[in-house]
């Protein structure tokens, strides 16, 4: 395998016209497909009671490694919701844990780190990720490729300030001061952090389009905490480099956060197809801010899924209209689905957003 994948494979769905027409991968290309696409961050989880039951008594990072129940857990939420799109069932950390680093998603925490990384030493003893270790996803993408048939399947990974926020905390923060720090006080090290994050997100999401995923998402679920500055000068390159290894290949790169209004421009600038927006942005502001260039992801606000269903479905339908702006529209909520929500309730949105022509 060499380290830098040129093209996908003859048999990939999107160069075999499986799913390249699809609404999913028409609308990332900036067209209207014959129905209007939607999927959920998060839509595999805990809101499923069938995620309950095939989680029980496995662990989160174990779940993962096993293809089957992986491509099971995938397949759950597209049956049930007739989204148009699966998000392969995985965590931002596999990548971590793959390389040898000591990491265990804690129930009611998140991932933790055995040692967290905060020296020049700790990150030059970081392990190298390699294309061997990653044949668990490359197996659980296959699998569910395979089911999904014409229904695209979206490979995703984290970028890297928001692993390097977990990897220097060694657990999930809020304000995330310890990278933050980083960058300005050692610059150096932080450097070489960014770079190993990126390198392993880099090959996470190779392996996963090169195994037949459609399109890929890069979430940099807490950038929103940094100021553009230094976004764009110590986060930026990083952001780029992972994505240096899928660019090109055809498969529409999404990019997205939380609180990053005032940053869209600068993280649509690292080489993305669609911009994802969370739920604090309206979609023309959005559209605006992008020069009315680039195809918008979102937004529908997850606070609103135990609304009153009128309240509910008045905000998707301004969703739908604000997105109507941009050159093309993925529907999603601004954030991923908490674990609390009635799965009714999403499937009851899928169907209104299919049902709302153009
Ligand atoms: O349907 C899907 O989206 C499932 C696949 C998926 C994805 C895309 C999971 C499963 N995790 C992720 C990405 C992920 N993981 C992100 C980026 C998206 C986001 O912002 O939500 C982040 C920040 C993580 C880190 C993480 N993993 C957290 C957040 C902790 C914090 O800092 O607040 C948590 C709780 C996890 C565990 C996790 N990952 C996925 C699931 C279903 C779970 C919950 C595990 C469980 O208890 O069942």
């Amino acid at each position: 395998m060499p380290s830098m994948l040129q093209a996908l494979p003859a048999a990939h769905p999107l160069v075999t016209g499986a799913t390249s027409d699809s609404p999913l991968i028409t609308a990332y290309r900036g067209g209207k497909p014959t129905r209007r696409p939607v999927w959920f961050m998060r839509q595999a989880g805990r809101s499923l009671p069938e995620y309950r039951e095939a989680r029980q008594g496995i662990s989160m990072l174990d779940s993962c490694l096993k293809p089957e129940l992986a491509a099971e857990i995938t397949l759950q939420p597209v049956r049930r919701h007739d989204v148009d799109a699966g998000i392969f069932f995985s965590d931002i950390v596999i990548p971590l844990k793959l390389a040898g680093v000591g990491v265990d998603i804690v129930p009611g925490v998140g991932p933790v780190l055995e040692n967290p990384v905060r020296t020049a030493a700790d990150v030059a003893a970081l392990p190298k990720l390699t294309w061997e270790a990653l044949e668990p996803i490359r197996q659980a993408v296959r699998l569910t490729v395979e089911e999904l048939g014409s229904t695209p399947l979206i490979g995703f990974a984290g970028a890297p300030f928001t692993l390097a926020a977990y990897m220097v905390e060694g657990r999930p923060s809020r304000d995330h001061l310890g990278p933050r720090t980083m960058m300005h006080a050692d610059p150096e090290t932080w450097k070489a952090l960014a770079d190993w994050a990126a390198d392993a997100s880099g090959l996470f999401l190779q392996a996963q389009l090169e195994a037949g995923a459609s399109a890929a998402q890069l979430f940099d679920s807490w950038a929103g905490s940094l100021g553009l500055a230094d976004y764009e000068r110590y986060v930026a390159p990083a952001s780029a480099r992972a994505l240096d290894a899928v660019r090109g290949l055809g498969a529409p790169l999404i990019h997205f956060g939380t609180g990053t209004s005032e940053l869209l421009p600068a993280m649509h600038r690292v080489g993305v197809d669609v911009m994802g927006v969370d739920y604090r942005l309206p979609l023309d502001e959005a559209n605006r801010r992008l020069g009315g260039a680039v195809p918008l992801q979102g937004n529908i606000d997850p606070a609103l899924l135990p609304a009153p269903w009128e309240v509910l479905e008045a905000h998707v339908r301004e969703v739908i209209a604000a997105g109507a702006s941009a050159p093309g529209h993925v529907v999603n909520l601004g954030h991923g689905v908490p674990p609390e929500t009635d799965p009714a309730v999403l499937t009851r949105v899928v169907e209104l957003i299919h049902s709302i022509g153009y």
